[in-house]
């Protein structure tokens, strides 16, 4: 079964490799790519959405900007992790595709209505803010959407304050919206994505496939895994994005419970912290999901099958 999915990210070296993966991976058919603000600013995570297709060889699909900040809080970038252009390390081409002149409220809208029910999934890998707008927009795709697929939150740890991830506290309103609507929702939170790290056997393995997307690859994971390593103690880093993309792949690479989940909002310490209710059984309504543990070696031969398929794209 090809599951079709929009992507909505700020690239950022994990989102970048989520890309490669959607589009590298037969059973996934990649149908719009949007962008939001987060670990840069939107016009500096669209052109590096633009770069990383020509990469790895992305075409024929559109590319839409959206939202240039969070619906209520101060801005926020994440240049202490992914630098000043968002994605350092590697040397960017310069993009060949033009971006969509649609927003990608519209983009992610129009996509969803203009297609049989059921069929697309919503894979964000960056704050909720584009999410939310659609949803306010036209609240008939919570009804149309398969599913939500997210990077985002967690229920044990915060990597952005003591209780809250990033892409959930920097705009902590747009993910309460989108936690509360009655879609299936999935959070691939940092408790999983904690335990995809890119440890030196992985590297090995995507050294071997030997192509330009591969070694961009590698140049992205060792920048991430130096600022990893300065900012945040990890011996090596964790690759957060693609782990939604794979769970929609293969919902065998990793163990998904149901259990009900909230954003707060209101809590001085607490802000942006995904709480989850893990009283059981989850009450008969309950439509939230949280991803706990992963087959590191099922994940990161994804990451590697890709690549091989992608070999070397016409730049
Ligand atoms: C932000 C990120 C990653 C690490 C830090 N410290 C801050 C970005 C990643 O792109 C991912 O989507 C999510 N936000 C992880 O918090
Ligand atoms: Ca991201």
């Amino acid at each position: 079964m090809v599951s079709k999915i929009i992507l909505d990210c700020d690239p950022g070296h994990d989102d970048a490799i989520a890309l490669i993966l959607a589009h590298g991976n037969p059973s996934i058919e990649l149908v719009a790519v949007t962008t939001v603000h987060g670990n840069q600013t939107i016009d500096k995570v669209t052109r590096n959405a633009l770069a990383v297709a020509r990469i790895a060889g992305i075409a024929g699909i559109p590319f839409a900007a959206g939202a240039h900040r969070p619906l209520v809080r101060t801005p926020e970038v994440a240049d202490s992790i992914h630098g000043e252009s968002g994605l350092d390390g590697p040397v960017l081409p310069s993009p060949t595709l033009q971006v969509d002149p649609r927003h990608a409220v519209d983009l992610i809208i129009d996509t969803i209505m203009q297609s049989p029910p059921d069929t697309i999934t919503l894979v964000p890998t960056g704050a909720l803010t584009n999410i939310a707008i659609a949803v306010r927009k036209e609240p008939r795709i919570v009804e149309r959407v398969k599913e939500v697929v997210l990077m985002g939150g967690g229920y044990h740890v915060g990597n952005w304050s003591a209780a809250a991830e990033f892409n959930i506290v920097i705009d902590p309103e747009a993910a309460h919206i989108v936690f509360n609507e009655k879609w299936k929702l999935t959070m691939v939170g940092l408790d999983l994505t904690h335990q995809a790290l890119a440890t030196p056997d992985v590297v090995a393995a995507i050294a071997a496939v030997d192509t330009g997307p591969a070694r961009f690859v590698l140049e992205l994971l060792e920048f991430f895994g130096q600022t990893y390593k300065e900012a945040q103690g990890f011996e090596y880093p964790p690759v957060h994005d693609p782990c939604a993309v794979a769970l929609v792949i293969d919902p065998t690479v990793m163990t998904v419970v149901k259990v009900p989940l909230d954003v707060e909002l209101t809590g001085s310490l607490t802000l942006g912290m995904t709480v989850a209710d893990f009283r059981s059984p989850a009450p008969e309504d309950c439509t939230t999901h949280a991803a706990t543990d992963l087959d590191h070696a099922k994940f990161w031969a994804l990451i590697v099958d890709a690549l091989e398929r992608i070999g070397e794209p016409d730049l």
